[in-house]
Formats: structure tokens, C-alpha cells, sequence
């Protein structure tokens, strides 16, 4: 343990059945009795997404649906979350968890909002002024234990004796047998009964607390003792703790990271990570996801709480699950209007308030592939407006891109869409955001004849955070991530994989598809600047048509790009300062068109990288195809390959006796369409690859209304 870690005070603080709390407090007549908040009721009394506690201690379950829970308690109150658009309005429970944060952040710690009902706090500040002061006053400093009548401490006493517990780690401390640490704790456990105090008091909500010296330990400690109790984790009982805890319940190790841990290392609680040596960790993973599980497994988390009391991200989700799948363009083009009309005018109410506009808009898609579910996220550039139909437009175009079919009017797609999520994020403040359009937003017509001063990027094809959409069939808040697993994040410097809630294994799958495997994901983040035709050519051409370009023209020609007098409506977004790597993460992947938008000089190094960088890779990315001997693109292969399957079976074919000759080739057919469904989105794309090789960008996207 870090120096620096033994001088934090961090707490999480998690509101008890929140949905149920909400609703009770418009009815409290009903306060006492067991309850569910329900989301639809079409089928089988809705999906449960929330229990209380009076309802759990009868059998019920968020596993359950409302029928089923009014069979095990047949008194059991069902609330429903109102609906709007047909999807699911969380407007009430988003504003009550406002006000909860409100009463923390009047007690001057670092409050930082961690999902809709949760939030961490760092109280060191204030704990370290308690601590000194009380040593000002008094040498031989007592805690009373009527400071923390609803608090626990890890390691020293249980449920059933807890006072005694309390007691005994009270009585430690007066003895001098704990250190300052201890201390601090003891005094973050008296200020958290505090706020939880005061949120009782100004809200009339119930809610639970972790207390330690990190967010992870914190995260931990507050899923021990539940409802309307605090757990003390104090640093010293951490290795204790974990040579038994379940490691898939601690924060960051519920997804991938923590199946590697599993299926590889065998192991199942924290401790076995313990066992191995860091180096190995470091091997397995990367240096700094070694280390930093090295570290975690010991307790160290280093992530800070950072000061943020507004969402970081808004944005809304709805399922579409069994026949409610999304199997025309025009059930998606409609959806996608419903998502972004709440996203546009929860946007602008944020910009009211908050005096902030989103630079970035989310989409991500959940399709069901033959074999297994499959998803994917983009993100599009968010210009001033928050027009819906634009940004509905926009989301609607990213997924034409991604499959052409739908593209095409009146069309059943054959891969469907079973869920749909728009967000938006990144957010600057209004103040911000006009000088740095003033400064750095420079129109097409400037950056094309290079006179503006700034330069401007679009197409770029950086990687960044990989979410899946959860499992299960909830219409939620897509908000901080909540309920959304993010993977390999590249924040805080380590390369992590992030499942919230994982205190919480239970989840609503009532209504997802049975035993689905995990879906796959991956993200790209593209750039959309604006739907007017003229931008679409430039900043739509990442991937396919960038790589080609660039493989197949040596040497590099750049665009000539007409010049037109006519003023262009929409401004391409840029940053600040570029370097390569940020512009373009994928030397590959450089977009010829859009590199004409940056000025000489940026061109000119963007040029001489892809040649410098070209000596060096080809060789590692040619591979040799075993039934030609044709050197290949290492990506090129696999359709290399189907190429040569099909080339057989029409050989195969062609020998078959005539009379059975349709038949044959018929079947033949079939296992070809076969082999393809099994790979149903590699296919389509290749069947775009081939649509899109005799197209040019701009008819791509004049073929969309
Ligand atoms: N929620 C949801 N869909 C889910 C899970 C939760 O819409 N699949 C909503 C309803 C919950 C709220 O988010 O009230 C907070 O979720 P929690 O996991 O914190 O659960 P609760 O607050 O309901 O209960 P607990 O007391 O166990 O924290």
C-alpha cells in the first residue's frame, strides 16, 4: 500500500431498491410493504427491475416477472416505470438520485456520480481536518459507538453481533492497537452516517455505504451489509476478506479480464491471484495490466474519485427482443427517431441547466447472428444542434455502413436488430466550446486552399472503449456506463476491463435470449461530421475504401478536390493539436480525401509515415494462400479462401450427371449459403466489400433519403 493510499478516504454510497424507494415515496401509504418496480406489462406482469426488501425477504427476485412474483407474494405492490415513445421514462428516478447528490455534495467532499443511485465520494480532506482536530482537543481520543449505529467492520464481529463488533474495533483503537489509518477510517465511517443521515432526512431515502481506503475496496464493503447499513473495509483485513471472495464480484474482474483469471490461472477468489507472480501477470496480459492486477489483487487501487456530479454521458437503450426484433430499415429508422427525440431533449434541458453541449454521439447496435448475438458500437461526431431526425439520420447512415441491406426500403434484413442504444457524451462547456470553434473549426473551404490556420480532421479511425450492451431486456438510462460493460478502457492508465454493478450478479435476463453465449463486440469510432450530401463524401470513408486506397495506389496519389465557392453549412470538428497517431491511430487506414482537408504541412508528415511505415509492415502482412501459393493480405485470406471453396463446388458441380444436375447445384448451393450463415456479418461485409469496390463514397451515401 501506497503512501497515498493510506491517506484516502473513499466511500461508495448505493441507494437501496432505488426504483421501489422512488415509488413509495409518491405512495407512502404503501411504505412497508413488499414491492417491485415492473418495466412493460405485455408480457407475463413485465420484467422486474427492482425488489424491496420486504418483497426479497418473501422469495421474490429481479429474476422474476410480475406474475411470478405476485404468485410467491401474492400481496406484492407492482409499480410500473412510466412509458413515453413507447420506451421506458426514468425522467422521476433520474431526478430523485439528483437529489440524493446534492445533500453529499453540501458536506464538502469530492462527490463523483457514479451511476444513476450510486456515487462515490472522497472524504479525505475532511476526514484528515476531523482526525487532526480531535487530536487538538483531546490526546486520548474516544469514538462513541452511538457515532455509528448503523456500521460494520470487516473482520471484527458479524450480522449477529455486530455492536459487539463495532465495540471491539472501537476498543482496538482507544488501546492503540490500530494505526492512523484505522483512524481515518473510523472517522469516514462517523461522517458517512452522516450524509446517510442527511439523505434520509432530505429525501426520505434509504441507502447503503462501503467505506476504505479506494474506490474497489469501497465498491466491495458496501454490498456486504445491505439495506441501510455501512461496512468498514479497514486495509489491514483485506487479505482476510479475499482469500475467500469470489474474485467475477469485484469491480473491473467481472467481464473478460476476469474469465483469463478463471479459465488460465484457476483462479477463483482474489487470493489465487496473489499467488501469481507479476511478471507472469505482465506476460499474459500487458506490463501495466500486469501490475496494476498485481497491485489490485492486494488491495491497491489507485483510480481516483474524480469531482463529477453531472451523468458523463446521456443517452437511452430499448431492447427488441424474440418477435419485436427490428427486421426492416424502417422499424430502425423509427426507433432510432424515438431514442434520439429523448436523447435531443434530454440534451437540451442538460444544456439549460448546465451550461454544457455533447461533442459525441454513441450508437450501439445488438444484432442477432445465426451462431451467437453480435454488437457494435460507433460514434459520430455531434455538431451544435441536437436536431433528433439529424442524429437519428446520422445513426441510420453509420448502420447502412456497417450493413448494407438497410440501405433498401421495404427489405426484410436478415440479420436482425434486438437492441439499440444512442448516447451522447464528451462534453464541453458552452463558454468552451464558442472559442474553441472560433478558434479551431475551420470551414472546408479554408482547410481545402489552406488558408485556414488551424487544421481539421475528420475520418479518424481511433479505437476507443469497447462496450456491449448488457444481457438483458430493461430499457435503461445508459448513463456512466451503468449497466453497460465497458472493456479495456485506456483511461486511467491501465488497460482494464470494467463491469459495474458487479457487486450485483443479478441481473433481469427474464426476458434475453436463453443461454446466449457472449456477444461479441467491437468498436471503431468514425467520423460523421454532418448529413449534408457534399460532407458525406468526405468524412465517410474510413475502412474499406481508406485501406484500399492506400494498398492499392503506390505511389500515394492525393485527391485533387474541386474547390466551391459555396459556403459549406456544417463544420468539420477538430481538436486542438494533432499528432499523427492521433489523427490517424491506423496508417492503414488513411483516408486520402480526408487527409486533402489538413493542411501542407500535416499532409506532407502524414505522408512520409505511411512511407516510412509501409517498408516495414508489408512484409509482415502478406501470407501465402496454400492452394495457389497467391501472397495475400494477412485480411484479404479468409475471402481468399471462400473464393477457392466456391471454385470447387462449381467444379464439383459441373461433373455431375445432368438429370440430377439442377438438384446438385442446388444443394451445393446451400452449403455454401451455410458455410456463410455461420459467419453472417463477416459475409455481409464482404458482400459490401464487393458492392463497395465498384462505388465511389459519394454514391455510397446519395443512395440514403
Ligand atoms: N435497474 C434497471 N435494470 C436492471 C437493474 C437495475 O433498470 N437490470 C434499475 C432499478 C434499480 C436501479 O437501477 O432500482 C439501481 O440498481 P441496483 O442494482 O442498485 O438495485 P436496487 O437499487 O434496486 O437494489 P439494491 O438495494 O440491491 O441496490
Amino acid at each position: 500500500m501506497s503512501e497515498e493510499e493510506k491517506k484516502r478516504v473513499v466511500a461508495l454510497i448505493d441507494m437501496d431498491c432505488f426504483y421501489v424507494q422512488v415509488e413509495e415515496r409518491e405512495n407512502p401509504g404503501n411504505k412497508g410493504k413488499p414491492a417491485c418496480v415492473v418495466q412493460y406489462k405485455k408480457w407475463k406482469g413485465g420484467g422486474i427491475i427492482s425488489v424491496n426488501y420486504e418483497a426479497r425477504a418473501q422469495g421474490v427476485t429481479r429474476q422474476m416477472r410480475g406474475d411470478e412474483a405476485r404468485e410467491k407474494c401474492p400481496d406484492c405492490i407492482l409499480y410500473r416505470v412510466p412509458e413515453q415513445r413507447g420506451k421506458a421514462d426514468l425522467t422521476r428516478y433520474r431526478d430523485g438520485g439528483k437529489e440524493v447528490i446534492d445533500v453529499m455534495c453540501s458536506f464538502g467532499v469530492c462527490v463523483e456520480r457514479a451511476s444513476i443511485d450510486e456515487a462515490y465520494i472522497d472524504m479525505t480532506l475532511v476526514v484528515d481536518k476531523m482526525f487532526s482536530d480531535s487530536r487538538a482537543t483531546d490526546v486520548d481520543t474516544e469514538v462513541n459507538v452511538e457515532e455509528l449505529p448503523n456500521t460494520h467492520f470487516v473482520g471484527w464481529g458479524n450480522e449477529t453481533n455486530d455492536v459487539k463488533g463495532v465495540c471491539g474495533w472501537l476498543q482496538a483503537l482507544s488501546q492503540g492497537d490500530c494505526n492512523e489509518n484505522d483512524w481515518k477510517l473510523t472517522f469516514g465511517a462517523i461522517l458517512v452516517e452522516r450524509i446517510r443521515a442527511a439523505v434520509y432526512e432530505k429525501t426520505g431515502f434509504r441507502c447503503s455505504a462501503g467505506i476504505a481506503n479506494n474506490k474497489m475496496l469501497a465498491k466491495l464493503a458496501c454490498g456486504i451489509n445491505k439495506p441501510n447499513k455501512q461496512t468498514v473495509l479497514p486495509f489491514r483485513n483485506v487479505q482476510e476478506f479475499f482469500s475467500t471472495f469470489p474474485l467475477k464480484k469485484v469491480r473491473n474482474l467481472g467481464g473478460k479480464l476476469g474469465l483469463a483469471l478463471r479459465e488460465e490461472f484457476n483462479c477463483t477468489t482474489m487470493a489465487d491471484i496473489v499467488q501469481i507472480p507479476e511478471r507472469v501477470l505482465q506476460d499474459r496480459f500487458d506490463s501495466k495490466t500486469g501490475t496494476w492486477l498485481y497491485w489490485y489483487a492486494r488491495g491497491v487501487d489507485n483510480e481516483s474519485v474524480s469531482s463529477r456530479t453531472l451523468p458523463k454521458s446521456i443517452g437511452c437503450n430499448k431492447n427488441f427482443t424474440g418477435l419485436a426484433a427490428l427486421d426492416s430499415r424502417e422499424k430502425i429508422s423509427h426507433w432510432l427517431e424515438e431514442l434520439c427525440a429523448e436523447v435531443s431533449e434530454r440534451l437540451e434541458k442538460d444544456r439549460e441547466t448546465n451550461n454544457r453541449t455533447a461533442k459525441l454521439l454513441t450508437l450501439t447496435v445488438r444484432l442477432e447472428g445465426d451462431i451467437r448475438p453480435y454488437s457494435y458500437t460507433r460514434s459520430i461526431p455531434l455538431t451544435s444542434s441536437y436536431e433528433k431526425v439529424r442524429m437519428a439520420n446520422a445513426c441510420l447512415a453509420v448502420m447502412g455502413k456497417e450493413n448494407p441491406c438497410i440501405k433498401q426500403a421495404n427489405t426484410r434484413i436478415p440479420v436482425v436488430v434486438t437492441c439499440l442504444g444512442v448516447s451522447a457524451g464528451k462534453f464541453v462547456d458552452q463558454l468552451e466550446n464558442h472559442s474553441r470553434i472560433d478558434r479551431f473549426f475551420v470551414t472546408k473551404q479554408s482547410a481545402l486552399t489552406g488558408k485556414g490556420k488551424e487544421s481539421c480532421a475528420t475520418g479518424q479511425g481511433s479505437m476507443h472503449e469497447i462496450n456491449e450492451i448488457n444481457e438483458n431486456d430493461t430499457d435503461q438510462e445508459v448513463e456512466e456506463n451503468e449497466l453497460v460493460e465497458t472493456e479495456l478502457e485506456e483511461t486511467k492508465g491501465i488497460s482494464e476491463i470494467e463491469e459495474e454493478n458487479t457487486t450485483e450478479p443479478e441481473r433481469n435476463t427474464a426476458n434475453s435470449a436463453p443461454e446466449c453465449p457472449e456477444p461479441v463486440s467491437v468498436n471503431r469510432e468514425i467520423s460523421l461530421p454532418s448529413l449534408n450530401q457534399e460532407n458525406r463524401g468526405i468524412a465517410n470513408k474510413s475502412g474499406f475504401f481508406a485501406s484500399r486506397s492506400l494498398k492499392k495506389s503506390t505511389p500515394i496519389q492525393m485527391p485533387i478536390k474541386e474547390f466551391t465557392s459555396e459556403p459549406v453549412p456544417e463544420i468539420v470538428a477538430s481538436q486542438e493539436s494533432f499528432s499523427i497517431e492521433e489523427l490517424f491511430p491506423d496508417l492503414n487506414e488513411v483516408d486520402m480525401e480526408t487527409l486533402a482537408l489538413l493542411p501542407l504541412h500535416l499532409q506532407r508528415q502524414v505522408l512520409q509515415a505511411i512511407e516510412a511505415r509501409k517498408g516495414s509492415d508489408e512484409t509482415d502482412k502478406l501470407v501465402v494462400c496454400d492452394k495457389c501459393k497467391k501472397q495475400l493480405l494477412r485480411e484479404e485470406i479468409e475471402e481468399h479462401k471462400d473464393f477457392h471453396l466456391a471454385s470447387e463446388l462449381q467444379k464439383e458441380f459441373s461433373v455431375q450427371p445432368s438429370a440430377s444436375g439442377s438438384l446438385s447445384v442446388n444443394m451445393k448451393g446451400q452449403a455454401v449459403a451455410k458455410k456463410s450463415s455461420k459467419r453472417p456479418l463477416k459475409n455481409q461485409k464482404n458482400i459490401a466489400k464487393e458492392t463497395k469496390r465498384s462505388r465511389t463514397i459519394d454514391s455510397f451515401f446519395g443512395n440514403q433519403s
